[in-house]
């Protein structure tokens, strides 16, 4: 019996600031409409999909960066996608921004869940590796403040039973880290999934602007053969309050091929049959990583602090 995973990426395109939440479900439950439709069992949504990417701002009211966390999940706000879910019996994947209390002490991450045909939460993620910087570097066009507003993520990377096969997560900067795939790959991961918010310019090296399409794919496409897994890789896209993000959303098959792509900078689905059983033409050959790796001599990537340059 095949596992054909039926998977539709759902670009987003830009969020303005004062868009609501409301607005932002709204195009969502649109877009899963339109993936049933089409015969989808799950859909993938970008990275912090309910707003506007807030970290490009350097904003010192805390009252005003919490406007931008859900605090529930779902929320009032977000409740709606979730009773479609589970009547249309169609998963998800979801990035938003994450606000916990743990006793007295509160706690920010830019996090992403996954929800399985019943509306119900399965597994959750918190991103790991943050990007930008920590102060204010008015010097920027935009900021890139995520090192300022979230804790890194301390869920590791999991790999959850669900849909049929074995899906993991990541978001955005984590998918440039081989790092991520591999200890993903190491758990038999079938599927990855992960949203991503990525500015066309980049400002400590500018002179990479041309390149981000490349990387984009260069890395999903890398992370995806290199693991034998499918990889599900969702933009928010367009001039997002004057800030150009990439689009280019697509659906990589675990030989590294792209299967399906994003064409425009809005909202936009994308949709293709995964074959959950075609990760073993790799994972069973070239990448067996029982009969091939060699992690006696990797001992320098999980040792403490930057690998020395000098031999
Ligand atoms: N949201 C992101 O993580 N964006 C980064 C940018 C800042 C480089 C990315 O890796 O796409």
């Amino acid at each position: 019996m095949s596992r054909i995973l039926k998977t539709a990426a759902a670009q987003l395109g830009p969020i303005a600031r004062n868009e609501s939440r409301r607005s932002a479900v709204a195009r969502m439950i649109e877009l899963m409409r339109e993936a049933k439709a089409a015969g989808a069992h799950v859909v993938v949504f970008p990275e912090l999909a309910l707003t506007t990417f807030f970290p490009r701002w350097y904003f010192e009211d805390q009252a005003e960066i919490d406007g931008f966390f859900e605090q529930e999940m779902p929320g009032p706000e977000t409740k709606p996608l979730f009773d479609l879910a589970a009547s249309l019996g169609v998963g998800f994947y979801l990035g938003y921004a994450e606000l916990i209390q743990e006793g007295q002490a509160l706690h920010r991450f830019n996090t992403s869940i996954l929800v399985g045909p019943d509306g119900k939460i399965v597994g959750k993620y918190r991103k790991i590796h943050l990007p930008g910087h920590r102060e204010h570097e008015p010097w920027r066009p935009f900021q890139h403040l995520e090192k300022r507003y979230f804790e890194h993520g301390n869920l590791g990377f999991p790999v959850f039973s669900c849909f049929g096969g074995r899906v993991g997560m990541c978001i955005c900067n984590d998918r440039r880290w081989p790092e991520t795939f591999r200890v993903l790959g190491l758990q038999g991961v079938e599927m990855v999934m992960l949203g991503y918010n990525t500015p066309v310019h980049y400002p400590p090296a500018p002179e990479h602007d041309h390149l981000q399409g490349f990387h984009n794919h260069l890395v999903l496409q890398a992370g995806a053969y290199q693991n034998g897994t499918w990889v599900v890789a969702v933009a928010k896209a367009g001039k997002e309050e004057g800030c150009d993000l990439i689009g280019q959303s697509c659906i990589i098959a675990p030989t590294g091929e792209i299967v399906a792509q994003c064409s425009t900078l809005d909202d936009e689905l994308i949709m293709a049959s995964c074959d959950l059983d075609r990760c073993q033409e790799i994972q069973q050959n070239i990448f067996n990583f029982a009969l091939h790796r060699r992690p006696q001599e990797y001992q320098l990537i999980t040792a403490d602090g930057p690998a020395s340059t000098s031999n």
